[in-house]
């Protein structure tokens, strides 16, 4: 509940006023389904004594997740980067994978972490996802791969990807870790490229805990990718690949299960947030929210604003005034992926073929959604932003 009514640049903490909100508000408040279904999911496992290592809770959650997403397989996970690092060795990429370099850090990581040469490439400004032209720009002969990555839910050129892959003879795979419930022209995120990898980290929109899943309609993919998830193991004693331990655990998929009731709810409340933001928001000189195709679905997991050249105050600005009222916007993914270490020792040039991406990042402000959100929170975070960029009365 917000603790004030903000009408003009003194009612602001920023200027010596007090917090808008006692607590911080975070934008990813973890959604959680039905406690007590959980519970009782918690219970059953202590009862079967069987707490991972594929145990029933798993394969029930493996199931209801492909049904959901219409994969002929879903592979659990620990999380969702050991899922990226799993599937990059299942399709043996090596030498150089194209990938954005606008993304969470992680993905970029899963490559450098094997030896493999993360290559950045440039993004489409207008929807903050590959640019398959600047892709084609950043093929080499030691090219093995691209990862796509759904940012922010919305489903990546997935059709212009796969054509330059099979041109170039390289594999594709998705970094969906956004787009759990999304579509692209209609069908279900999780059925594209060779394979496609979900995070169901605490902050995201559908949680199972810490936890992911890779998914993919190759039955040989689907049979490496989980022996490499458990060692290697087929049956006792056999170790018949080499491995590591991606499990999921029993309780990450009780989560799982109950989250899975409860994801129209959420993705119900998240795009209720979204369209009040949208309103409330309107009417601010070249502050924008990122807009998506309402002919596809997204569980509006993040709230993505844009604050372009235009408005009378910077990103950082707004940061800064709502950090002091306990509204703990991110800059989400400032400053990307080429800027961080190791990258940017590695490439510090990386950013001359980055024009979009560098743009971008300085412009972004990540607002905070999910069930835990009330409206009177929403239009208390608006008000704020209205009073900063208003003229000084
Ligand atoms: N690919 C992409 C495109 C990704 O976005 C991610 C993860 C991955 C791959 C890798 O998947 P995982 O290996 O994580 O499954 C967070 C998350 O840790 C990360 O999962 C996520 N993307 C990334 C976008 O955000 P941080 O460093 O921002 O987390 P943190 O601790 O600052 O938390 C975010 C907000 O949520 C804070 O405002 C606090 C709040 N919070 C957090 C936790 C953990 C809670 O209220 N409760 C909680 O339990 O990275």
């Amino acid at each position: 509940m917000p603790t004030k009514i903000i009408r003009s640049k003194a009612d602001l903490a920023i200027n010596g006023a007090p917090p808008a909100f006692d607590q911080p508000l975070h934008v990813g408040r973890p959604n959680i389904g039905d406690r007590e279904t959980f519970l009782q999911r918690v219970n059953q496992i202590l009862d079967n004594q069987w707490l991972t290592n594929n145990g029933p809770m798993v394969q029930e959650f493996e199931q209801r997740v492909a049904a959901h997403l219409g994969a002929k397989h879903c592979v659990a996970m620990c999380n969702g980067t050991i899922a990226l690092e799993i599937a990059i060795r299942a399709l043996r990429l090596q030498g150089e994978v194209i990938v954005p370099s606008w993304t969470f850090v992680a993905t970029a990581h899963a490559l450098y972490w094997q030896g493999i040469t993360p290559v950045f490439a440039d993004i489409d400004p207008a929807t903050h996802n590959l640019d398959p032209a600047a892709v084609r720009r950043m093929i080499t002969p030691r090219t093995t791969g691209i990862i796509g990555v759904h940012l922010w839910g919305r489903a990546a050129p997935v059709d212009e990807l796969q054509a330059i892959a099979d041109e170039h003879g390289l594999r594709l795979m998705f970094d969906a870790a956004h787009a759990f419930g999304s579509t692209y022209k209609g069908k279900s995120i999780g059925r594209f490229g060779a394979c496609e990898v979900f995070s169901f980290h605490a902050t995201k929109s559908f949680n199972t805990f810490e936890g992911g899943a890779i998914t993919t309609n190759d039955d040989e993919l689907a049979e490496t990718m989980r022996l490499m998830r458990n060692f290697g193991f087929k049956g006792y004693d056999n170790v018949i690949h080499p491995g590591t331990n991606g499990k999921m655990i029993e309780v990450c998929a009780a989560m799982g299960l109950t989250n899975l009731d409860a994801f129209s709810h959420i993705v119900t409340a998240n795009t209720r947030n979204y369209h009040a933001y949208r309103e409330a928001l309107n009417g601010i000189p070249d502050i924008s929210l990122l807009s998506f195709d309402p002919a596809e679905r997204n569980s509006h997991h993040y709230v993505v604003l844009e604050v372009g050249e235009g408005c009378p105050v910077t990103r950082d600005e707004i940061v800064a005034t709502l950090h002091a009222e306990n509204v703990l916007a991110r800059k989400y993914f400032w400053p990307g992926s080429h800027k961080m270490q190791p990258y940017r020792s590695l490439f510090p040039h990386a950013g001359l073929m980055l024009y979009n991406t560098q743009r971008i990042a300085e412009h972004v402000v990540i607002l905070p959604t999910g069930t835990a959100i009330e409206s009177d929170t929403i239009e208390s975070i608006c008000s704020i932003i209205h009073v900063l960029v208003s003229r000084p009365s």
